[in-house]
């Protein structure tokens, strides 16, 4: 076969691209040439594999070979850009960078053959989280046996997904008394997770089961059941993002779902200046951002949509009493009253739920 150079590095870089003009059996020979790395005449200088890198650092790759084969060009392509150069150095920006692992796919001619490398490095966020912690403005009654797994604020009423077998409901509750107003009970083997608004729906997640279920807003008559698959199996949280669905599953990952057909459109790792965080729980999203409760803990984080960069660390420690039906009795409820701008903030088996403003902390 006769490939100019061009159209071999095309190939390659389609390969990486996912495209599907590159046939299987030439999927398959590049896939045994990458497996033949420690076979490669050629390296990679300056950027190392498995390195953990902030966003915004610029990497500077050179590029060797043996002095008997002279490298007559290389391709790179990172964050879906690609890049060329004769042989010289070539510099990565990457302040654009998504957090989390990236590929860098180099593509390396020599002689008459083409050789490639996957450098994999993870991308930390360059931004280091605001502290916030809290002033309570306002505390209301909560039903003591919920275990809060999802709630959100709609039209005047706040609605709560409570989760464990045999006791998983759905609720609608008025505020100022704490009173159950409506309740639909899930089936016994079902551990209900959060819950969102989408239009006159309710959409709720289950723990293990994969499957969602769907309510009518008004009086939780059961629409439909859904099925959603994430990484660790699981469903945790869940929150309405304009017109998308946002999922957590207990990992660093954040799924944007399509509302009405369930289908996944993109994800998003959440990464803060240390790394991946995970245990991210109940969701909320409140003015363009996305507010988090990390599972265990008495943290909400605020992460940007877009980027995953965590943004803000909210440290809500004796909010409820910090000793208060430990082990489970954890901080698991945020909700937003969007129209007097009121954030709420209960937790599982609480007796209260809280209306907080939040304080950035003075640093010392
Ligand atoms: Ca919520």
């Amino acid at each position: 076969m006769i490939f100019s150079h061009r159209i071999l590095l095309f190939i390659f870089l389609g390969f990486f691209l996912g495209c599907s003009d590159t046939s299987e059996a030439d999927k398959a020979g590049l896939i045994d040439e990458i497996r033949d790395a420690d076979q490669k005449a050629s390296r990679v200088i300056g950027v190392v594999n498995n390195q953990k890198y902030v966003i915004g650092d610029t990497l500077v790759m050179s590029f060797k070979s043996p002095d008997s084969l002279t490298i007559s060009s290389v391709g790179i392509i990172f964050n879906r850009d690609s890049m060329t150069s004769s042989g010289e150095d070539l510099i990565i920006y990457t302040h654009g960078s998504p957090t989390g692992h990236q590929n860098i796919a180099v593509s390396i001619e020599l002689g008459d053959k083409i050789e490639r490398h996957i450098l994999s490095i993870e991308f930390l966020s360059d931004i280091i989280p605001t502290e916030y912690t809290y002033r309570r403005t306002a505390w209301f009654t909560h039903d003591p046996d919920a275990f809060t797994q999802g709630l959100f604020f709609y039209n005047g009423f706040l609605y709560e997904s409570t989760g464990r077998r045999s006791q998983s409901t759905l609720r609608k509750v008025e505020l100022s008394s704490g009173k159950v107003l409506e309740k639909a009970y899930m089936p016994d083997n079902i551990f209900a997770e959060g819950a969102t608004q989408w239009k006159d729906q309710i959409i709720q997640l289950t723990y293990t089961s994969q499957q969602g279920f769907v309510y009518a807003l008004d009086g939780f008559e059961q629409l439909k059941t859904f099925n959603y698959s994430t990484e660790t199996r699981e469903g945790w949280g869940i929150t309405t993002m304009d017109s998308l669905l946002v999922l957590s599953d207990g990992s660093e990952t954040l799924y944007f779902l399509d509302p009405e057909s369930f289908t996944e459109v993109n994800r998003i790792k959440v990464y803060d200046h240390d790394g991946a965080v995970k245990n991210i729980n109940e969701l909320e999203f409140i003015e363009g951002i996305i507010y988090a409760n990390i599972w265990q803990t008495d943290d909400i984080i605020t992460i940007d949509p877009v980027s995953g960069k965590v943004l803000t660390r909210i440290d809500l420690k004796y909010l409820m009493n910090a000793n208060w039906n430990r082990p489970t009795g954890f901080l698991n409820g945020i909700a937003y009253d969007l129209t007097s701008k009121r954030l709420f903030i209960t937790g599982k088996l609480w007796p209260r739920l809280y209306e907080i403003q939040l304080v950035e902390k003075q640093s010392s």
